[in-house]
């Protein structure tokens, strides 16, 4: 809408309202303007007003989505306000709000938990803005938002099992640090993988906590499962990589050797997580594609032209292990 305004000057609002058949309609004397359709006019990046709601800055994958997001827009000249949940669904809710009241073009959101979405969905379609999921679904019905552009999480836990699986020899006692409680990587994360290891009876999940997606709560919760369980532990499965940098600190301090006497999977693919591996602590990592800046613009700039678009976009990801860890770390970027 905003977009609307911006591309209109003074003159062509005046123009219009004296053209026979335009779509303004004088009401008790005040002009009101309906906004052109699709076919009418053409809103270019430039004239593009997006809301994005982040949830914060958790990890190394995080401030590398933050950073994918402003500068493309910024290089494509978007006008982008983005708001920093700082972890806190109430903050994105607010924002989002916010975003309506300021009649922005898009809404962007990274729902930091599934549920609790509904209401302020319902507001931004009963204002006609659309909603665009980044990164993280919401649990809510489908015509509450537009499109849903992301990994799939789900695969990246089955991936990571079947690594595990050949690191384990199909046997051992796993350990597990779960990103954020009600999060979407956190649930499928942890789903995913569960569907491969049942099929394996020697193989055992021993504990399983969240660490929340940090490398602080990582080192914490890693250190509660080495008093208790000790050298009994054969490997750690890690939601994600900064909770493996955490677990591999306090193996450390524990005494024992990640990637060695512990072996560790993870998942992410961030730049520290190469370095791990290239030096023998970490024993794989699985790609989530956290640079989704340009997608997410193009994206935008379909819907807010009225044209249709998949209700998911899967990013392409990979699996990487230590023997390719030096040779790919120059070319990561995040
Ligand atoms: O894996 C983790 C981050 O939602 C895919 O959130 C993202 C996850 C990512 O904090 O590092």
């Amino acid at each position: 809408m905003r977009a609307i305004m911006k591309g209109m000057s003074l003159f062509f609002i005046v123009l219009i309202l004296m053209l026979p058949g335009c779509q303004a309609k004088l009401e008790g004397g005040t002009a009101v303007s309906t906004p052109p359709t699709a076919e009418e006019s053409t809103i270019t990046y430039e004239e593009l007003v997006v809301g994005y709601s982040q949830i914060g800055a958790e990890s190394e994958w995080r401030t590398g989505n933050t950073a994918s997001i402003k500068e493309a827009a910024e290089s494509l000249g978007v006008e982008l306000i983005f708001s920093d949940g700082q972890q806190k669904q109430e903050n994105q809710i607010k924002a989002i709000r916010t975003f309506i009241a300021q009649q922005v073009d898009l809404i962007g959101v990274s729902p930091v938990v599934e549920t609790g979405w509904d209401s302020v969905f319902q507001e931004a379609k009963e204002a006609g803005i659309p909603i665009i999921l980044v990164d993280r679904r919401a649990a809510v019905d489908e015509n509450l938002y537009t499109s849903y552009l992301g990994s799939d999480f789900t695969e990246e836990g089955r991936n990571a099992a079947r690594v595990m699986v050949d690191l384990l020899d199909g046997e051992g006692k796993i350990v597990e640090l779960v990103g954020t409680v009600g999060s979407a990587p956190a649930i499928d994360r942890y789903a995913g993988f569960r569907e491969v290891i049942k099929e394996y009876p020697d193989l055992e999940i021993i504990a399983s906590e969240s660490g929340d997606f940090t490398r602080a709560k990582g080192e914490e919760v890693m250190g509660d499962f080495l008093q208790l369980y000790g050298d009994k532990i054969d490997a750690v499965y890690a939601h994600n990589d900064d909770m493996a940098i955490g677990a591999i600190k306090a193996i450390e301090a524990y005494g024992l050797k990640p990637g060695e006497d512990i072996k560790i999977v993870s998942i992410d693919a961030i730049r520290d997580a190469f370095q791990a591996m290239i030096d023998g602590k970490l024993n794989a990592t699985i790609e989530c594609n956290p640079l989704l800046g340009p997608q997410f613009f193009d994206l935008a700039l379909k819907v807010a032209n009225g044209e249709s678009v998949p209700k998911w976009i899967p990013s392409e990801e990979k699996i990487y292990f230590p023997d390719d860890a030096a040779e790919v770390l120059p070319s990561r970027k995040y």
